[in-house]
């Protein structure tokens, strides 16, 4: 068996989780369109068997990082550090970009810690479903002419297109090894850390600038019944005035948040959900290294 670790690493929003999702075929990591949305590194597993005679049984663990960019906080401190991390602990590594701002100051930075080590790195361009073939192949030169990459490749992870491409070109790095996971599962995170990031997803999907970001999930209950599962999580945020952002007019905004993650949650879990949430206020928790580690974004 061939095996080892990949990373997936980029600067935020250019479609990291959806690609980790679109390589699993299942949703294990929550995607938005805000950026900064991945706070933990999430590993999803690729378990395939050869089905070709010649062709090696495989197993990839593939690592969704946190988008890497300046941070304002120690929360994105952490985020942008365990990131740049992995780098040194995979056999490959996977730099996205998109469309936007082609090498940005953002994608520049990334260029150049990529150009300080020596893991083997793949390049994919995403969002090639609306990126036209001239902006792809400037893109694409771009990034050849530095002379970083072993592989370019286009990719659509929201369409999935060119994916199986991305899962061949990862395998290439694989080298014999043990199965690091059973062949049966696709993530090692808890169901009760799925559903805190369900209900943070759908936070970052119902409001707007900094409410959002500010916002921290946290599961107090989970009992599980026989067709039924009992959730009661606090939504903590930085402020008053968020709060009540969070909770809406007579309390229809946190209704819909929590009418939108109990159906998600339900598919999920396969069981009816009763979800109850509340909202609570914890003043600059994201500087707070005690709150960072109650909520389990640093060790
Ligand atoms: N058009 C298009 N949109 C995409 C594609 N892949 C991802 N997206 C969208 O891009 C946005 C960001 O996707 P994510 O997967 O959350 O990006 P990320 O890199 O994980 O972002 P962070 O976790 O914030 O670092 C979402 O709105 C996705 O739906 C794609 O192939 N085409
Ligand atoms: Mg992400």
């Amino acid at each position: 068996m061939k095996s080892g670790f990949v990373g997936i690493i980029g600067r935020p929003n250019v479609g990291k989780s959806t690609l980790l999702n679109a390589i699993l075929g299942e949703k294990i990591a929550i995607t938005t369109e805000k950026p900064q949305t991945t706070r933990n590194i999430i590993r999803g597993i690729y378990t395939h068997y050869g089905e070709e005679e010649g062709e090696d049984d495989v197993q990839i663990v593939f690592i969704d990082t946190p988008g890497i960019h300046k941070p304002r906080n120690k929360l994105g401190e952490y985020m942008t550090e365990s990131a740049i991390a992995t780098f040194g602990e995979v056999d490959a590594i996977i730099f996205i970009v998109d469309d936007a701002l082609s090498k940005g100051p953002g994608d520049k930075y990334i260029l150049q810690l990529l150009k300080e080590t020596d893991t083997p790195k793949i390049l994919v361009i995403n969002k090639i479903d609306r990126i036209g073939p001239d902006a792809f192949a400037e893109i694409y030169r771009e990034y050849e002419e530095t002379g970083v990459f072993d592989t370019i490749l286009g990719t659509a992870a929201i369409e999935g297109t060119n994916v199986d491409d991305v899962i061949k070109a990862a395998a290439g790095y694989m080298e014999e090894g043990p199965m690091f996971f059973p062949d049966d599962i696709v993530t090692e995170n808890p169901a009760r850390f799925i559903v805190s990031e369900i209900i943070r997803e759908k936070i970052l999907l119902y409001l707007q600038d900094e409410v959002p970001h500010g916002v921290a999930v946290e599961i107090e209950q989970y009992e599980e019944e026989d067709d039924l599962t009992r959730i009661g999580a606090v939504i903590y945020c930085e402020r008053k005035s968020h709060k009540g952002m969070i909770i809406g007019k007579g309390g229809r905004k946190l209704k819909g948040i929590g009418k939108s993650a109990r159906q998600e949650i339900e598919a999920l879990l396969g069981t009816k959900v009763f979800l109850e949430t509340w909202v609570k206020v914890r003043e600059n928790w994201r500087d707070s290294d005690i709150a960072l580690t109650n909520f389990g974004y640093r060790d």
